[in-house]
């Protein structure tokens, strides 16, 4: 198979083999298509509550305007390959690579978060309050690491079959980006929910939980046919393949709109504290 499949993901190496069952063909096709059908309802969000904030809060709603459409896109990419990757056999009533057609890779998913990752990372700047840290180190940082984390990721990728001791350093490297990432993040939250109101520092602390479960959903993506086989061979397995896309969707939702709405609720908070009612105001929506 590996001369035939190169290096392509492990989802190529299922359908070419087992194939996939109706359930496990479906389910995949329907989280993926749960995930961009939720962008487009977040985008909606996002843009009718642009003005229950104050003015100097509105750059973080543009912002998560920003990740929802290029996410919708992407992901609407990304269903349409899983969908044109694989074809109905009727013969062994499975779901198998389609001959000729167009592999199945998650490399959409890398490019979304290209544009996504700093754009969720400098989403917060504009809402807290740094009180030592300066505005412009944290955003190189975030910028700096953030595209570095998923470069090094997106080459790993491709030998997940192919080459185990490949696919783990650039792993590795791209976890040390991540690491950094971690580090400034935590250092924010801190800084931010000094001086905040109670009712905002709440809702900081949450969005420090969220971050850390949702963006940690994704290297265990990313590992997801190692933590099926236990070991160092990849299981080609359909159940893998399904967990992949359902950790990705959970982790998308979580990450970008789970992750926005807290912020325009804390953001509101802080507009509140500031005089800024939009509960009190007739025109505000
Ligand atoms: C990779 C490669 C393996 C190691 C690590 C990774 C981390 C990825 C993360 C992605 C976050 C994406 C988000 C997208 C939202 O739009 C690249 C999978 C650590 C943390 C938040």
């Amino acid at each position: 198979l590996i001369s035939l499949l190169g290096n392509s993901t492990f989802e190529n190496y299922v359908g070419a083999g087992s194939g996939f069952t109706e359930m496990a063909y479906q389910m995949s096709s329907h989280v993926l298509t749960l995930g961009y059908a939720v962008m487009l309802a977040g985008l909606l969000y996002f843009v009718l509550t642009i003005k229950t904030v104050a003015p100097k809060y509105r750059i973080s709603s543009v912002l998560s305007v920003v990740v929802m459409v290029s996410a919708f896109l992407l992901l609407l990419v990304q269903q349409q390959n899983w969908t044109g990757a694989m074809i109905y056999d009727a013969e062994s009533a499975r779901y198998i690579l389609g001959d000729g057609n167009d592999l199945f890779n998650n490399g959409y998913r890398y490019l979304n978060w290209l544009i996504d990752v700093p754009m969720l990372l400098f989403q917060i700047l504009f809402v807290v309050t740094l009180t030592k840290s300066s505005f412009s180190s944290i955003r190189n940082g975030f910028w700096f690491s953030g595209t570095g984390m998923i470069v090094t990721g997106y080459i790993g990728q491709y030998y997940e079959v192919t080459s185990p001791s490949t696919f783990f350093i650039w792993g590795f490297i791209s976890t040390l980006f991540f690491f950094h990432i971690l580090w400034l993040m935590k250092k924010v939250i801190t800084e931010g929910k000094e001086g905040a109101p109670p009712a905002a520092q709440k809702y900081l602390g949450s969005i420090w939980t969220l971050f850390l479960v949702t963006w940690m959903l994704y290297p265990g993506a990313y590992l997801m046919p190692y933590l099926f086989s236990l070991g160092l061979e990849p299981a080609l397995t359909e159940t893998a393949v399904v967990a992949r896309h359902i950790t990705y969707t959970v982790a998308d939702i979580g990450s970008k709109v789970i992750y926005g709405i807290l912020l325009t609720l804390t953001a509101q908070e802080m507009s509140k504290a500031e005089g800024y009612d939009y509960e009190k105001m007739e025109n505000a929506l």
